[in-house]
C-alpha cells in the first residue's frame, strides 16, 4: 500500500520538474522587472493609507508554490495551508488569502485571459469560509491598506540534507539556498511574481529552512515574527500534519466547486449521458458540513468514467502509463465487465493524441466547450467540469499519482460510491506490479 501519497507525488514532480522548470523561469525573470516607477508611486502611497485596518488584530496568512506545480496539487497544497492556519487561530485571529490562479503550466488554451482569477471562479468560497476564515487576495489590498506584504518566507530543504541520515522535524533561519525570486526596486521593496498584480510590493523576505508537517510553521509565525502579513512561499514544502485525517477531510468536503460549473456540469450528464442524481443516487448538498452519503451508496450514472493523463506522464516514458491502444483496450474491457455502453474521458492529450483516440474509441463522449464557454470558464473551470462528470460515472478509472485523478477518487468518496470503482487506474503496457491506488476514507 502506497502509505504516504504526498512522497509518490513529489517523487513524480521532481521527475518532471526538470522538463518545465527552465521555462517558466525565464518567462519570470523576463517579466519581473516590469512594474513602472509610476506603479511604485501610487501603491507606495496606499502603503500609508489612513484606512489600513491597523486598528484590528488580524494578521494574514498568504502563500504561494512553485510555479511548475499545477492545479490540483495546489488545491492539496491548499489543504496543508489550512492546516496550519488552524493551527495559528488558536494564538490569534489569522486570516488565509487565497493566492489567485493564473499562468499555470497547463493552461494553455491560447488567447484566453487567464492571470489574477479568483478562488470565486473555481470554488464556493461561503463553503470555504465555513472551514476557515478566508479572503481572495483582491480583498486583502483593500483590507489591509494596499498591495504590501510585510514579510515573506521562503520555504527550503537544508543546505546539508538529512543529518546522521535521519529525519526529524525542524524549521530554522537559515541563509537562502537558491537563488531569490523576488529582487529589490529603487525603493528598496521587494518585487516578485505575485500572482501578476505588478503594483505588490514585499518590506522583507527572509528563507526558512523547514522540513515537517505545515504547523510546524506555527511557532515561527507566532513568536519570532511580529508582522500583519506573511507570506509563505514554496508552501509545497511542508506535509500535511496528518493525511487523510479528519482535518484533512473537513478541508477536502470544504472546497465545492463554483456552483455554475457544477450545474454545467450536471446538464452535460442529464444531455449526453443520461445521467442525473435522482437516477443516479448522488445526491449533492450546497452545505458540505451537512453531506454525509453512505458509503457505496451512489450507483452512479451509466457511463464508464476515464481520467487519461497525458502530455508530460507520457514524455517521461513512465512505465506505470499506459500507450493509447492499451488504454482503450482497457476501457473496452471495462465498459463490457460492468455492462456499460457509454464512456466519459477526460484527458489532456495534444491534438494528435486525441485525434489517434477518437480513431481507436469513436464512441467515446468528451466535454468540449466552444471559444465561447471556454474564455468564461477558463482550462481550470473545464479541468473542474471533466473531474465532476467522472466523480458521478458507475465506475472510474484515472492514471497512476496524477493529483487531477486523486482529487476525482475523493469527490467520489464524498458522494458515496462503492471503493470498488473508485480506486482504479491504468497500468502500464508492459508494468509488472500494477499497483492500484488506496482507499483513503473519510473521517467526518
Ligand atoms: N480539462 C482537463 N485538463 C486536464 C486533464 N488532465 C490534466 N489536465 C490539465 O493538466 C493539469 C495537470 O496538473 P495537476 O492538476 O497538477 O495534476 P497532475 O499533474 O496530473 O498530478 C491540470 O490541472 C489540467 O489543467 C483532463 O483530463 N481534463
Ligand atoms: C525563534 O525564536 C526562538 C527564541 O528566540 C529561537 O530559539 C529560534 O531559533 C527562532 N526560530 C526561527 C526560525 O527564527
Ligand atoms: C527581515 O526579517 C528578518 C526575520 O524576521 C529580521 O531578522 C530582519 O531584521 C528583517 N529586516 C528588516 C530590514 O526588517
Ligand atoms: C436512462 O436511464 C433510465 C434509468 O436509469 C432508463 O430507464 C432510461 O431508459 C434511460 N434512457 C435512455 C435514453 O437510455
Ligand atoms: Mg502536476
Amino acid at each position: 500500500m502506497a502509505t504516504n501519497r504526498g512522497t509518490a507525488v513529489s517523487v513524480h514532480l521532481h521527475h518532471i520538474l526538470g522538463y518545465i522548470t527552465v521555462f517558466i523561469f525565464v518567462i519570470l525573470s523576463s517579466n519581473s522587472s516590469s512594474a513602472s516607477e509610476d506603479d511604485a508611486f501610487r501603491a507606495g502611497q496606499s502603503m500609508f493609507s489612513p484606512v489600513a485596518a491597523a486598528s484590528r488584530d488580524v494578521r494574514y496568512l498568504l502563500y504561494d508554490v512553485n510555479p511548475p506545480e499545477g492545479f490540483n496539487l495546489r488545491r492539496d497544497v491548499y489543504i496543508r495551508m489550512a492546516t496550519l492556519l488552524k493551527t495559528l487561530r488558536k494564538e490569534g485571529d489569522w486570516v488565509l488569502v487565497l493566492p489567485p490562479w493564473g499562468r499555470l503550466y497547463h493552461w494553455q488554451s491560447p488567447e484566453i485571459h487567464q492571470l489574477r482569477i479568483p478562488w470565486g471562479e473555481f470554488f464556493s468560497i461561503t463553503s470555504l469560509q465555513a472551514n476557515i476564515p478566508v479572503i481572495e487576495y483582491e480583498e486583502f489590498i483593500a483590507e489591509s491598506g494596499g498591495p504590501f506584504i510585510d514579510q515573506i518566507l521562503v520555504l527550503q530543504s537544508y543546505a546539508e540534507g538529512w543529518t546522521d541520515g535521519k529525519w526529524e522535524e525542524k524549521v530554522d533561519d537559515r541563509p537562502c539556498i537558491e537563488k531569490l525570486m523576488y529582487s529589490k526596486d529603487k525603493q528598496g521593496y521587494y518585487r516578485g511574481w505575485f500572482w501578476g498584480f505588478e503594483e505588490t510590493r514585499a518590506l522583507n523576505v527572509t528563507c526558512l529552512s523547514a522540513q515537517g508537517h505545515a504547523s510546524i510553521l506555527a511557532p515561527v509565525l507566532q513568536n519570532n515574527i511580529t508582522a500583519t502579513s506573511v507570506m509563505v512561499d514554496r508552501a509545497e514544502t511542508v506535509l500535511h500534519d496528518h493525511y487523510a485525517g479528519k482535518d484533512y477531510w473537513d478541508t477536502r468536503r470544504s472546497m465545492v466547486f463554483a456552483k455554475h460549473l457544477r450545474i454545467i456540469g450536471d446538464k452535460f450528464r442529464a444531455n449526453h449521458l443520461n445521467s442525473t442524481d435522482k437516477q443516479d443516487q448522488t445526491p449533492y448538498n450546497e452545505d458540505w458540513t451537512q453531506m454525509k452519503n453512505p458509503l457505496g451508496s451512489a450507483k452512479g450514472g451509466p457511463y464508464l468514467g476515464v481520467h487519461l493523463r497525458r502530455k508530460d506522464f507520457i514524455w517521461g516514458h513512465r512505465e506505470d502509463v499506459p500507450s493509447l491502444k492499451g488504454a482503450v483496450k482497457k476501457i473496452r474491457s471495462l465498459m463490457k465487465k460492468h455492462k456499460l455502453l457509454q464512456v466519459f474521458v477526460a484527458t489532456d492529450a495534444d491534438e494528435e493524441e486525441l485525434a489517434k483516440l477518437k480513431r481507436l474509441l469513436p464512441e467515446m463522449v468528451r466535454f468540449e466547450p466552444s471559444l465561447e464557454d471556454l474564455e468564461l470558464l477558463k482550462d481550470g473551470g473545464v479541468a473542474i467540469i471533466d473531474q465532476w462528470i467522472c466523480a458521478h460515472a458507475r465506475f472510474f478509472i484515472g492514471t497512476s499519482v496524477s493529483t487531477f485523478s486523486f482529487r476525482i477518487h475523493e469527490e467520489r468518496e464524498i458522494l458515496g460510491f462503492d471503493p470498488k470503482t473508485t480506486y482504479n487506474r491504468f497500468c502500464g503496457d508492459v508494468e509488472q506490479e500494477c499497483e492500484q491506488p488506496t482507499h483513503w476514507k473519510i473521517v467526518y
